[in-house]
């Protein structure tokens, strides 16, 4: 299955292939049917829901996200086209149920097929265990893993190299050495800035997390942040000062990227176990030495339907 994987996209990059994914347009979600709700979280206000879509083979994830309410729409909110139901009056105050127009009230859905086991397995709400990993743990464990099992990088290669979301790009350096591309990533939709969330993708191959970054790596890393800044300032108006540039590890795509965030937009991959932030790791880099993260005990949390978390467990 992995290999078959592996097979098909190496035809995909060489161009013999035409992506048959792509012949995927949905108008509603008429031909889904759901199996199982993965995750809920009503504070978020998201569901990820999987379930199959009919006559296609294998699992299919979708999420929907509730929009935030924004000022310039909320006096068409705020109008005879939203209906009020009662429900309870006390003194000054009075609630209701507001049924608001379907245009007024979307929601993000991002449909994910076909959708590996293991995404499933991360997207599903599970405990998790803070794990240590340290370099021999990294080369017995963590790399094994992410040579056999991580998941395919073909969307982030689509990206750089311009096959897909390419109206979408913010800014481009195309240096083979310190380039990248910034994107809105796909869980912003581009119109609340209070959730502003934009990817990074660097262009040089070969560097798949954290722990391959060296000193010769801090112009990349210096270039990703301020370029990044300065075009989502340029383009949203974002003050430098209040975007938040953090890496992931363990991250879920092994291809060198960063995370570029509004710093009012408190997301779970900000949280201690997960985020590095890119200040910190070039301070590391440049007082301690160019191993420092070759070297280095890394503690990161898992959750315990990740095949990563498997692996760790076995030793
Ligand atoms: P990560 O640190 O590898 O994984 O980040 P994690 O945050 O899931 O732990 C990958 C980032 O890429 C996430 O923030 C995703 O939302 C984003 N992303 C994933 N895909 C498949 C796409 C895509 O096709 N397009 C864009 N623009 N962003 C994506």
């Amino acid at each position: 299955m992995e290999e078959e994987r592996r097979a098909k996209e190496a035809k995909l990059a060489d161009g013999e292939l035409e992506e048959d994914q792509d012949q995927l347009q949905l108008l509603s979600f008429n031909d889904f049917r759901v199996e199982r709700t993965l995750k809920e979280n009503a504070q978020h206000k998201t569901i990820f829901v999987q379930g199959n879509i009919s006559g296609r083979p294998g699992p299919a994830v979708v999420i929907l996200e509730k929009r935030p309410f924004s000022a310039e729409t909320i006096q068409e909110v705020l109008s005879e086209s939203t209906d009020l139901r009662f429900l309870m009056h006390n003194d000054i105050y009075r609630q209701y149920e507001a049924r608001i127009e379907s245009k007024l009230n979307a929601a993000q859905a991002t449909v994910i097929y076909p959708a590996t086991d293991e995404l499933i397995a991360k997207l599903k709400s599970q405990e998790k265990h803070f794990v240590r990993e340290t370099p021999n743990d990294y080369e017995t464990i963590t790399k094994p893993y992410i040579e056999k099992e991580s998941q395919s990088l073909q969307w982030i290669y689509n990206i750089l190299d311009h096959k897909a979301e390419q109206e979408r790009i913010v800014y481009e350096d195309p240096d083979p050495n310190v380039g990248f591309v910034l994107l809105p990533d796909l869980k912003w939709d581009q119109e609340h800035m209070e959730n502003l969330y934009l990817l990074g993708v660097c262009h040089a191959r070969g560097i798949a997390s954290l722990r391959d970054l060296r000193l010769e790596h801090v112009p990349l890393l210096k270039n990703m942040m301020q370029q990044g800044r300065e075009a989502i300032f340029n383009r949203y108006g974002i003050p430098l000062s209040q975007i938040k540039t953090y890496v992931h590890y363990q991250p879920t795509y092994y291809h060198f990227h960063m995370h570029y965030l509004h710093t009012s937009f408190e997301h779970p991959g900000g949280l201690v176990g997960k985020a590095h932030l890119v200040e910190d790791i070039i301070d590391n880099l440049e007082k301690f030495g160019t191993t420092y993260y070759k070297e280095r005990t890394l503690t990161f949390a898992l959750r315990d339907t990740e095949t990563l978390w498997k692996r760790f467990q076995k030793n």
